[in-house]
């Protein structure tokens, strides 16, 4: 699952992975984050943090005219849910960014699938 904040440069999203009682879980390495375009090009740009790759930015670009009232891409960020560095198990979750034209600075994120890791 996942927690989304806003902030003034954009959209923060954190991922947390949970076990199948609720609780965190770790994974083995770093998340992986991926942003799609919209048909008509990018919708915002992905900034991973550094420091905590579990935290991205998201930042709205311009919208073009070709889009009416608003715009959206798909996104992804998927870890490793086994900890044995021999063994790998992916585990994911799905999140759509969209852009309103009369709102741009407020994009809203929904993540729409969460897969827990599998029962060890
Ligand atoms: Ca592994």
């Amino acid at each position: 699952m996942a927690e989304m904040s806003e902030s003034s440069l954009g959209l923060k999203g954190r991922v947390v992975f949970l076990k199948a009682d609720g609780t965190p879980a770790k994974v083995d390495g770093v998340p992986t984050w991926t942003l799609d375009e919209a048909a008509e090009g990018p919708v915002a740009t992905m900034t991973v943090n550094p420091e905590d790759p579990a935290e991205a930015t998201f930042t709205p670009l311009p919208i073009p005219d070709s889009v009416q009232a608003a715009w959206s891409a798909q996104g992804r960020v998927s870890a490793d849910a086994d900890l044995d560095v021999d063994e790998t198990r992916e585990v994911a979750a799905q999140f759509v960014i969209t852009v309103h034209r009369d709102e741009a600075q407020t994009a809203g994120v929904t993540f729409t699938e969460v897969t827990p890791p599998a029962a060890a």
